[in-house]
């Protein structure tokens, strides 16, 4: 099901053409409107009528994250705080949150892209939507809560928790898509599985899952738990929140709307622009929006850009699912690390559970990789003997894989912290020091 098939199967000579003329109008609304903007500009030597195509957006200053502390909390709107209609924020490890606006037209826009990625997972009139992803700041809620009355498909607006409850009017209501982290989903299978319910009390048939990097493994095992097709979404605050890019049934990347948003991959050590097929930093720029918009906005996610045609017959370009951000990214004796890594891993071997922690450490001047992964009842209570072996086995796998020995300890069913929103993969105990 495509939600808007004029702009989603446009033909991309059209759609270049639609971009530049959007592009032009926002570098002109920056430059008037946002002074961080316009001294960027001015520093690097540019006005808005140097560019004339869209091979010069690359002249164009990058923002980062700093920028936007910097500016906290309105200091990039580009539209007068009068106009702005709804404020979201993320929180971040430290200092002060990302504070994003939006206009009523921005509104408008957000429940057109949250409405396409609802339509991808198969979502219509008839659709009922449980949102369990959380409600307030985080954009997640709201976002997709639009786009789902905006399709005129029913919305159960749960937000994240009380996972009993949910899974009772995930029945009572037939719920038919589920919308939440893919290590929420997880959990809700795993208390589906466990309060016994049979797989026809529940209408379920899709899922849209995002907000936290997630692998193929783990969509077999959400989809074979839940028996559902799970669609891969991404977005991120600072671009819109949810519906920037998403899975379509064919789940071979995500397309990215991009008569909203123009994607670019750079290499995040030279920052210069890499051709379609090559593995570096998504950014972003945003050239519909009013309140809040972004220029070449390095996201810190990795992936890679595709724009071959697509079987569904949406012409946008696709991003291949997320691998990790750089912030994710542990670093271990030299070895860049990421959680997907481990979870590929684990669930390709699939001789555990698949929750994991990674636990980080520094003993003297070393640093130290340990994996714990949950074991199942019935293995927990098996001979040391057994569960050492498969300790060695997934030693082995991670070890070739990473190049890197990570003790792996196996521990206790239900130990492991599970996850409401989004999943905490790591923990450092070197910042501790
Ligand atoms: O997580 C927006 C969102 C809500 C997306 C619901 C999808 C579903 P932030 O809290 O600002 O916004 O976090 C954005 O989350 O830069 C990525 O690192 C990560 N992320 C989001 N979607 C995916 C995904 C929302 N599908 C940050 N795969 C982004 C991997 C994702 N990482």
């Amino acid at each position: 099901m495509i939600w808007n098939r004029p702009m989603e199967t446009m033909a991309r000579k059209e759609l270049q053409a639609l971009q530049l003329q959007r592009l032009k109008a926002l570098v002109e609304r920056v430059y008037h409107n946002v002074p961080a903007y316009r001294e960027k500009m001015q520093a690097a030597g540019l006005t808005p009528r140097d560019v004339q195509s869209l091979e010069d957006l690359r002249r164009l200053p990058f923002t980062v994250k700093q920028d936007l502390r910097d500016h906290y909390p309105y200091g990039l709107f580009a539209a007068p705080m009068r106009e702005i209609v709804r404020v979201h924020a993320s929180s971040g490890t430290t200092g002060n949150p990302i504070v994003v606006g939006y206009t009523r037209r921005d509104l408008d826009t957000w429940s057109e892209v949250t409405a396409r990625t609802l339509a991808c997972a198969g979502a219509d009139a008839d659709a009922v939507v449980q949102v369990s992803y959380g409600y307030g700041l985080f954009t997640g809620g709201l976002g997709i809560h639009y786009g789902a009355e905006k399709i005129g498909a029913t919305v159960v607006p749960m937000s994240g928790g009380n996972t009993q409850r949910q899974i009772k009017l995930m029945q009572d209501f037939g719920a038919t898509i589920l919308a939440c982290t893919p290590s929420y989903a997880l959990y809700l299978a795993e208390a589906i599985q466990e309060m016994k319910i049979p797989r026809e009390k529940l209408r379920l048939k899709a899922g849209i899952f995002g907000a936290e990097p997630w692998t193929e493994e783990m969509r077999r095992e959400l989809e074979y738990r839940l028996q559902i097709m799970a669609i891969d979404i991404y977005g991120l605050s600072e671009v819109i929140g949810p519906g920037v890019a998403s899975e379509c049934p064919v789940k071979n990347g995500l397309h990215i709307f991009e008569d909203h948003f123009i994607p670019e991959i750079i290499d995040p050590e030279t920052e210069q622009p890499l051709p379609y097929g090559e593995k570096g930093e998504l950014v972003f720029t945003t050239i519909t929006k009013e309140g809040f918009p972004v220029i070449r906005y390095r996201t810190r996610d990795i992936s890679v850009l595709h724009a071959e045609p697509c079987p569904c017959g949406r012409t946008h370009v696709r991003m291949e699912k997320v691998s990790g951000r750089s912030d994710d990214m542990i670093i271990i004796r030299g070895v860049n690390v990421f959680p997907s890594q481990v979870e590929s891993v684990l669930l390709k071997l699939g001789l555990t559970e698949p929750h994991y922690v990674l636990v980080v450490d520094r003993v003297g001047s070393l640093d130290t990789l340990e994996v714990w992964v949950e074991v199942s009842d019935k293995l927990f209570s098996d001979e040391v003997r057994n569960l050492e072996k498969i300790e060695r086995t997934i030693q082995r796998e991670l070890e070739s894989l990473l190049g890197l020995t990570a003790r792996v300890r196996l521990v206790e069913p239900k130990s492991i912290e599970r996850s409401e929103g989004k999943a905490k993969r790591v923990i450092d105990r070197r910042k501790k020091q």
